[in-house]
């Protein structure tokens, strides 16, 4: 089994909170090379975490090149590129969807000026999380905003170089209440469709109502070839961004069984496991390798499942017979087999105490004032 690439936010590393408090940690990095740094440290106890994604503007520097030499440098490859459209006054009724023109060119430009950074970082991804949405019944017309979204779809996607993808995440609710532009899997599933080949969708497992098969969607984005990339993270309201596999780890476990079943869970492929969370109370780089940690027991107990036994019971019709065997797999503690292939792989078993002995906490602490905030709230 090969160890599954997960990709790392760099905004997990900074400061953040809730819009009640940004709780202040020490040691935080404060620009996006010491990000870099902490994102090379969970990288060098898990081996798991060769990409970081940048969020423009949080992680703008001069001189894009040189900051990927210096991830590089440390094995780490510049990832995923967020794009920001809910950070500005003037986005108050939308960014792309926004009824005022001049608001719309402002965010295409903001759009534009991220395809640049992916060509000068190498970055095969764009992603874009729309925050647009009304509040009120009679607010906006549904239909203008879709279609003043569709447009603006096309627009930046014919920006994109041929070897580049847009990357459409959805979501529920948050911050409009009464309508989002792209609420769900299947609005964006449809402008990816009629956008091309290259316009995917994110899945971030926070963003979905309450009892949503998650699964399910997986599963049919796959056979579609449209699932671009996850935004992992757990929920037990809303957008809760916890750390992976903390609420539900069953869940995320049938999430990376249909990956398995679809011959994604391998790395390299369609698919970018990312993460999307901000650890608010918990030191950050720990919670990183927690979050890896639980991500690799899901997704080696997804490759566990006899999938020659399933589906023979499957085809007999033996209902508990096939939920056993996967219900098996679940149930096994992938724990030891996780740390012999570390030991293998010539990594310490227990990433976590490896890394707490490192002296790595205490020295950013004494060496590092003033740490940055993730974004929130900036
Ligand atoms: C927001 O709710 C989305 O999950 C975004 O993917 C993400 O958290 C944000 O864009 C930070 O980059
Ligand atoms: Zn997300
Ligand atoms: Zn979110």
């Amino acid at each position: 089994m090969r160890t599954l690439p997960v990709e790392l936010p760099s905004w997990a590393f900074g400061n953040s909170g809730t819009r009640f408090k940004v709780f202040g940690q020490a040691g935080v990095p404060r620009n996006p090379y010491e990000k870099i740094d902490d994102v090379a440290q969970v990288h060098r106890f898990t081996g798991a975490t060769p990409s970081v994604a940048l969020h423009i503007p949080w992680d703008r520097v001069d001189d894009y090149p040189s900051l990927a030499r210096y991830a590089a440098d440390q094995g780490i490859a510049l990832g995923t590129i967020n794009a920001n459209l809910f950070q500005d006054d003037d986005y108050k009724l939308g960014s792309l969807t926004n009824p005022d023109a001049a608001v719309r060119a402002k965010a295409l430009d903001h759009l534009v000026e991220c395809v640049d950074i992916m060509l000068a970082t190498g970055s095969r991804d764009l992603k874009l999380w729309l925050p647009d949405g009304t509040n009120y019944p009679g607010q906006d017309s549904i239909r203008a905003r879709q279609d003043r979204l569709a447009e603006a779809l096309r627009e930046i996607y014919a920006r994109l170089p041929a070897d580049r993808r847009l990357i459409v995440e959805y979501k529920l609710f948050e911050p409009a209440f009464y309508t989002m532009d792209i609420p769900d899997w299947g609005v964006s599933y449809a402008h990816c469709l009629s956008l091309g080949d290259r316009a995917m969708v994110c899945v971030d497992t926070g963003h979905h109502a309450p009892g949503t098969n998650i699964e399910f969607i997986v599963a049919f984005l796959l056979r579609a070839g449209k699932l671009g990339a996850f935004d992992f993270n757990s929920r037990f309201y809303a957008d809760d961004d916890l750390i992976v596999g903390a609420a539900d780890p069953f869940q995320l476990f049938r999430i990376l069984f249909e990956c398995a079943s679809a011959g994604a869970l391998r790395g390299g492929g369609d698919v970018t496991y990312m993460l999307d969370q901000c650890h608010n109370i918990e030191p950050k780089i720990p919670g990183q390798i927690r979050s890896v940690l639980n991500v690799q027991e899901a997704a080696a107990k997804a490759l566990l499942v006899d999938t020659e036994a399933l589906t023979a019971a499957q085809n007999a019709g033996d209902v508990l017979g096939a939920n056993a065997v996967l219900m098996d797999a679940y149930n096994t503690d992938v724990r030891p087999l996780l740390a012999d292939m570390r030991t293998a792989a010539g990594l310490d078993p227990d990433p976590m105490s490896a890394y707490l002995r490192s002296g790595y906490p205490e020295r950013i602490v004494a060496e590092r004032v003033g740490g940055q905030q993730a974004g929130w709230g900036a």
